[in-house]
């Protein structure tokens, strides 16, 4: 599993305030801490309490690049500001994202096709997140469907199940876990998969824990990347023991620094 680095997002009081100043040494020192962590995208979010998202994505965009050759993941739901982006990331970058709204996938995957970016699609319409896999998996089969009628590779698709908090939502779970062993059926090559995994612990206790055990059980799922904390040593030792245990990588006594070194 490739872990996203979630960090760099003005949701954060430091990063907000990087934003408000212009002053980058706490995007460059993120950027730089998350990639000596393993890994290997960074998310780029300005937050919510952004006016002029635009500028605000150009110029983390700019200095994440100054510090970073990690592939950027554009998260934002001002698709101007995710297309400005878009145009000064040096490599093909990943967007984040697209639901399953029609002339919001018209336009995203026409961006996708021009940047050659890869994209995350979420299982949710315009009338919100359905609950049941089944209706997440038809969700993600309109994404499918769309992404290959506009020419964009399906390798380049991550479907998003979708997580809430645990202590809101519990009941989803299990619904995420199927669907993310149902997309890997739907179309050869099969998309890809995310999730925003702080998501499940927002607002409990154990946070880490609950992290980093809901990563490992929908890894086994077919769970692909996840936007995380790339800076919990214990999840990125966690997922890197996954790995291993999936057979993704070869066993040696030092695997957890031979991830971390590799940005997957
Ligand atoms: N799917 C996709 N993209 C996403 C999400 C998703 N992007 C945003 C988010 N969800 C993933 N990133 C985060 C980043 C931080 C937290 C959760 C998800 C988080 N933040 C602390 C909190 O809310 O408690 C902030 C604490 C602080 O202010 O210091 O948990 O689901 N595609």
């Amino acid at each position: 599993m490739i872990i996203i680095g979630e960090r760099i997002n003005g949701m954060f009081r430091d990063i907000a305030q990087a934003i408000r100043e212009q002053n980058p040494a706490a995007v460059q020192e993120w950027a730089k801490k998350q990639e000596a962590m393993g890994a290997g995208y960074l998310d780029l979010n300005v937050g919510p309490a952004v006016s002029d998202r635009v500028t605000a994505m150009k110029w983390l965009v700019e200095v994440t690049q100054e510090v970073s050759e990690l592939p950027l993941c554009l998260d934002s739901t001002d698709y101007d500001a995710i297309e400005a982006g878009l145009e000064l990331c040096n490599k093909p970058a990943m967007i984040n994202s697209v639901p399953a709204v029609q002339e919001k996938m018209d336009r995203i995957f026409t961006m996708a096709k021009k940047f050659d970016s890869e994209v995350i699609g979420l299982a949710m319409s315009a009338e919100g997140i359905p609950k049941d896999a089944e209706s997440r998996v038809a969700l993600a089969m309109e994404l499918v469907a769309n992404c290959d009628a506009y020419g964009v590779p399906l390798d380049k698709l991550y479907i998003d199940p979708l997580v809430l908090p645990c202590n809101v939502g519990q009941d989803h779970g299990p619904e995420v876990f199927e669907t993310l062993r149902q997309i890997k059926l739907l179309s050869d090559p099969p998309p890809k998969t995310t999730v925003g995994l702080s998501n499940i612990s927002q607002g409990t206790g154990n946070r880490e824990l609950i992290n980093r055990i809901f990563a490992v059980m929908a890894m086994a799922c077919g769970l692909d990347s996840a936007i995380a904390d790339a800076c919990d040593e214990e999840l990125v030792e966690a997922v890197a023991t996954g790995r291993i245990l999936l057979n993704m990588d070869i066993y040696c006594d030092s695997y957890v620094d031979v991830f971390k070194s590799q940005n997957l």
